[in-house]
């Protein structure tokens, strides 16, 4: 199987379903929130985490139309987490996505409301999935669960917090690892995981996943932190030299940038040996964790 088609395949009936919770010129008193949702949503991210929930469901034989609504609420807080994180309070970034930063364009507070709302809106979109042909109301709960755990403090909220705390400190070399794999590895570790869960995977299955996903999720921000010195802006469509610029906890900054690579080397091969008990379904997996580490984008 081929990754780039089975990407651009996905990532068309990600962007429809979204479409379809956001009209293109939203209406009513509240549109400009609304525009600043969509302006940041449609700004055209590569809807990571929404594939790996569908692909997380095929591997277990599932159908990723049923976790569609799961998938779109995941772009949802992602996409709020990046509007956040670009504020001046936080990052202070101008470009994101190849855009001006949602706050350039909307101001500083319709901005961190939009960010609300699109976090608010998940867990809507999430509650309503069970509309969605085959999607067990018990499975349902513990994928909210799993999400809002992911999403909250024990998650990215606590891995942020970290990153912001430690910027220019020496720290112990377990704190990188902390602020990773919550920072960023948690969300891509549950979109991998949920998907599994709805498409109705065995627990030995919904383990598996959950152990490549933890793995694909703190190589993706190693990939990162190797992007941010290796990269080139107008591909990433962000500035580059950041991490250095705020001397922030990085694996390259810790470790090095060869070690750094070993390591992403080393968390994508134990990706893939995590779905060694499965069959073809999971082959798109294998080749996302490959993709995660070699992208430049
Ligand atoms: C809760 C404010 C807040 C922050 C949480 C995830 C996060 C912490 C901040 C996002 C900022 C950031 C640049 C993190 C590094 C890794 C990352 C999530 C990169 C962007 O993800 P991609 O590459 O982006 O999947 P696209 O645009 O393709 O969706």
């Amino acid at each position: 199987m081929e990754l780039k088609p089975y990407l651009s395949k996905k990532r068309a009936i990600v962007d429809q379903a979204l479409r379809g919770i956001f009209p293109v010129i939203p209406k009513g008193p509240a549109a400009d929130v609304v525009k600043a949702m969509a302006y940041s949503l449609f700004a055209g991210g590569k809807r990571l985490r929404p594939i790996l929930c569908i692909a997380g469901a095929e591997a277990v034989g599932g159908k990723g139309t049923s976790v569609l609504p799961v998938a779109c609420a995941l772009e949802l807080i992602h996409t709020y987490s990046l509007i956040h994180d670009d504020l001046p309070v936080m990052d202070n970034d101008d470009l994101r996505r190849g855009k001006p930063t949602n706050h350039k364009v909307f101001g500083e507070a319709v901005a961190l409301l939009a960010g609300d709302g699109l976090l608010t809106e998940a867990f809507r979109l999430m509650g309503g999935s069970m509309m969605a042909e085959s999607v067990e109301a018990p499975s349902l709960l513990r994928v909210i669960r799993l999400v809002a755990e992911a999403a909250g403090y024990e998650g990215m909220i606590g891995g942020q917090v970290v990153d912001i705390q430690s910027e220019g400190k020496q720290v112990e070399p377990g704190i990188v690892e902390f602020i990773h794999t919550r920072k960023t590895g948690a969300l891509i570790s549950a979109s991998v995981a949920s998907g599994a869960i709805l498409g109705g995977g065995r627990d030995e299955e919904v383990e598996a996943i959950t152990l490549y996903g933890r793995r694909i999720g703190l190589a993706f921000q190693v990939a990162d932190d190797i992007l941010d010195i290796e990269g080139d802006s107008k591909t990433l469509g962000k500035r580059v030299g950041v991490d250095a610029g705020k001397r922030k906890i990085t694996y390259p900054s810790v470790v090095g940038l060869a070690s750094s690579k070993e390591i992403q080397k080393d968390l994508a091969e134990q990706a893939v040996g995590a779905l060694k008990g499965f069959d073809e379904k999971a082959e798109p997996l294998r080749k996302l964790a490959v993709y995660i580490i070699e992208r430049k984008r």
